[in-house]
């Protein structure tokens, strides 16, 4: 039998493992990118990759989760659309002894309910955003507005977050309105609508969106106020998908800062060596975050990005 063990290849050794995705659904563009990448990463490993869409709601989320348990899979890929209401369904997963991955966000959970979180630092994120405002502003009187992403999720809170703590101290910047347009491009235009109504086009100096979707959103709302985005209005938002730097090569948006999609790549990693033999990965595993503004070759990012599932 030992003998014919040995000629098992390896993909076929690989092949055992199950792993379940619950991802939030496909609320944005980079979002797409990070469910496409994750598809290719589970094949490169011949990992049997079960995926569940939420349509970004919680509770299918834990229903998807419970599935995963039930059919005994070997690990939980999730990407909490959330920080908080993960408790029960974490327990349960600990109690069938399936290792849980977070993907892109965090959770309010005690920490040994999640093997570990592959995330960007978000804080981080919104403190370069903040930064490069007040570089661009060069202390003259700047009214921002902020599009949030998803009430509740981490980036939202931390995001905000890491942006309020960079212009701090500089009394010329002041966010004048901020409202939730929940990561997607429709909502992103429809709250910028109602910003350039509330405070009228004139007296918005720049607009900060946790996420690029949203502020692609917002451009076609400025531009039928009659303004020019990225000229009356600067824009600062995050992700770096393709369609940013094309409105930044169009001179419509100003800067961006890069999130990977590729979350799964480490995440899968980490997986399979604790799988193979218990190796414990640090509780974060941290992805990089680089701005981009217009000093940058925007069309040849566009061009290189484009075609990689956005
Ligand atoms: O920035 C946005 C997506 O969770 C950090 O979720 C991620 C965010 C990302 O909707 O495009």
């Amino acid at each position: 039998i030992a003998g014919a063990m040995s000629f098992v290849p390896m993909t076929a050794m690989a092949a055992d493992l199950t792993i379940g995705f619950s991802q939030i659904g496909s609320e944005s563009g980079w979002r797409a990118a990070e469910t496409t990448v994750t598809k290719q990463e589970a094949e490169k490993r011949g990992i049997d990759l079960k995926f569940a869409d939420a349509q970004q709601k919680q509770e299918n989320q834990i229903k998807a989760i419970r599935s995963f348990i039930a059919q005994g899979v070997d690990a939980i890929l999730l990407a909490p659309v959330v920080a908080t209401g993960w408790d029960e369904v974490l327990e349960e997963a600990k109690d069938a002894e399936i290792p849980v991955v977070l993907l892109d966000r965090t959770v309010d959970a005690p920490e040994d309910l999640y093997m570990t979180a592959v995330t960007s630092d978000l804080v981080h994120e919104g403190s370069v955003a903040g930064q490069w405002l007040v570089d661009e502003t060069a202390g003259e009187k700047c009214d921002i507005v902020e599009l949030q992403g998803t009430t509740g999720s981490s980036p939202a809170i931390d995001r905000k977050k890491g942006f309020e703590q960079a212009i701090s101290g500089h009394d010329n910047l002041n966010i004048v309105r901020s409202q939730t347009g929940d990561f997607t491009r429709s909502q992103g235009k429809v709250v910028m609508e109602s910003f350039l109504k509330a405070v009228g086009g004139a007296n918005i100096c720049a607009l900060y969106a946790h996420n690029d979707d949203m502020a692609v959103g917002a451009i076609q709302a400025i531009k039928e106020a009659g303004l020019k985005p990225g000229e009356d209005i600067k824009i600062v938002s995050i992700d770096s998908v393709p369609d940013i730097h094309l409105a930044m090569a169009n001179g419509e948006a100003n800067a961006t800062i890069e999130l990977t999609p590729n979350m799964a790549g480490p995440a899968l990693d980490a997986l399979e060596a604790y799988l193979a033999d218990g190796t414990m990965p640090p509780k974060w595993i941290q992805t990089e975050s680089k701005l981009y503004t217009l000093k940058d070759d925007n069309m040849a990012i566009y061009e290189m990005k484009k075609d990689l599932g956005y």
